[in-house]
């Protein structure tokens, strides 16, 4: 049996496709109401295939606790946020879900970590709990790390398909987990040392944040130069080695804008293309909002209240919100004093979470004269016509409409 501990974004679905694959699966979260809600045969977030998968996993017998499990193997996925002023892990989740599987774990068990976490977290931060409570590791104990890369919006999928990491300090232990995830990964598994998983999943997420900075500078230079951005990336992904990726608001979620700064924060004055491109996408509200102070001028514009937002969460078709850029627009927006006069709108947050949010498309056209396309979810695309006569400045190039401004 597998107790899941962290029942969040990446926690629930892994444990749904185990179970939904024979696997016996316990899923453990000590968020009561969210346990409850799984028990009452809800699933609490919304993404493509999800309730489907949760029907499945609920039929094969998956079961929902507060309580942590007596069992031989654990997957521990919780937060792993990083500390504002330091910029290093802040691993007390991790911490607290090791000690209290140490509290009831048989010999023998394995501990898997699947949060991400920055390289030397479990020799830090794991390890020397385990050994302060007498465990002998490889021998009481077994520690692995198998950091997931699912994407949010296309989750299942990538549960089934994508390649994976396991490091394992023991190669029988990693191979013996690999043959775990393989109940429902067709993709390749490759076992190797803790460390490199750790490190291999960090400059993952890295990569991919240094290549949006690229497309963001891009945006800003052609900005300067009045040159198209868009057409100009277009053009140069025709080259067989060029693939730059799309400017966009900046860069949220919990992931891409938060694990570059593990390597920053652990190794300052060598992670300098790394700390560059985290502070370009992080200049993107700022450079959103100057794009709306001008394009009001231009038009004439002066009352703020007529500015609209669509889009609240970090990207489109996912209901999470966490690092949005238009949250961070919000927030700078307070400062000035204006924060709580823009409408806001977006269809995948249904409860109040800003002032002045709306809860009808078309309502929420009709009370403002520019549109800020902040997200590009399904239901604007498929929607564009709603947006004649009105002022929109698309920060996704999504909108193809005549006199459209965009970053
Ligand atoms: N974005 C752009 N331009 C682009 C692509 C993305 O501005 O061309 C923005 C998005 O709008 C969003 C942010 O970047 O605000 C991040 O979105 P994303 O779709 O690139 O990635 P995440 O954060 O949803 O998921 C990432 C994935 N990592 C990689 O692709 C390397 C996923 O595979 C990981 O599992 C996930 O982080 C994680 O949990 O670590």
């Amino acid at each position: 049996m597998v107790n899941v501990i962290g029942l969040g974004y990446i926690g629930l679905p892994t444990a749904l496709m185990m179970a939904a694959h024979g696997v016996k699966v316990i899923g453990t979260d000590y968020n009561k109401e969210l346990v409850s809600t799984l028990n009452a045969g809800r699933t609490t977030f919304k993404e493509e295939g999800l309730d489907e998968l949760f029907e499945k996993a609920v039929e094969l017998g998956i079961t929902f606790s507060t309580e942590y499990q007596i069992t031989d193997t654990y997957i521990v996925s919780v937060p792993t946020p990083y500390d504002e002023e330091s910029k290093k892990i802040d691993a007390k989740y991790v911490e607290s879900a090791v000690s209290t599987i140490l509290e009831i774990c048989p010999k023998g068990a394995v501990i898997v970590i699947e949060s991400t976490v920055s390289p030397g977290t479990l020799d830090k931060y794991v390890r020397p709990l385990m050994i302060r409570k007498g465990f002998i590791i490889g021998q009481d104990i077994h520690l692995v790390h198998a950091p997931e890369r699912i994407i949010p919006g296309n989750m299942v999928y990538e549960l089934l398909n994508n390649n994976r990491t396991i490091g394992a300090d023991d190669k029988e232990i990693g191979e013996r987990i690999k043959k775990l995830y393989a109940s429902f990964c067709n993709g390749d598994i490759v076992v190797t040392d803790i460390r490199t998983a750790e490190m291999t999943k960090v400059v993952e997420n890295t990569f991919r944040d240094i290549n949006i900075a690229y497309a963001n500078e891009l945006a800003k230079i052609c900005r300067s130069d009045n040159m198209d951005v868009y057409e100009i990336i277009r053009i140069a992904n025709k080259h067989p080695r060029v693939n730059i990726l799309q400017p966009g608001p900046g860069v949220g979620g919990h992931c891409i804008s938060v694990d570059p700064w593990f390597l920053v924060g652990d190794y300052p004055g060598l992670a300098n293309i790394i700390l560059a491109a985290r502070k370009i996408n992080d200049s993107m509200p700022e450079f959103v909002l100057e794009r709306i102070y001008e394009i009001m001028k231009e038009k004439h514009m002066t009352d703020i209240g007529r500015v609209g937002f669509y889009g609240l969460t970090y990207k489109e078709d996912v209901d999470d919100m966490r690092e949005s850029p238009t949250l961070q627009m919000l927030e700078s927006m307070e400062k000035h004093l204006c924060g709580n006069l823009v409408k806001i709108y977006d269809p995948f947050i249904t409860n109040d979470v800003v002032p002045n949010q709306l809860h009808n498309l078309d309502e929420f056209l009709n009370s403002v004269d520019l549109v800020v396309l902040m997200v590009g979810h399904s239901e604007i695309r498929q929607n564009m016509d709603k947006l004649e006569g009105k002022i929109v400045l698309d920060t996704r190039n999504i909108c193809d409409m005549e006199g459209v401004y965009r970053l």
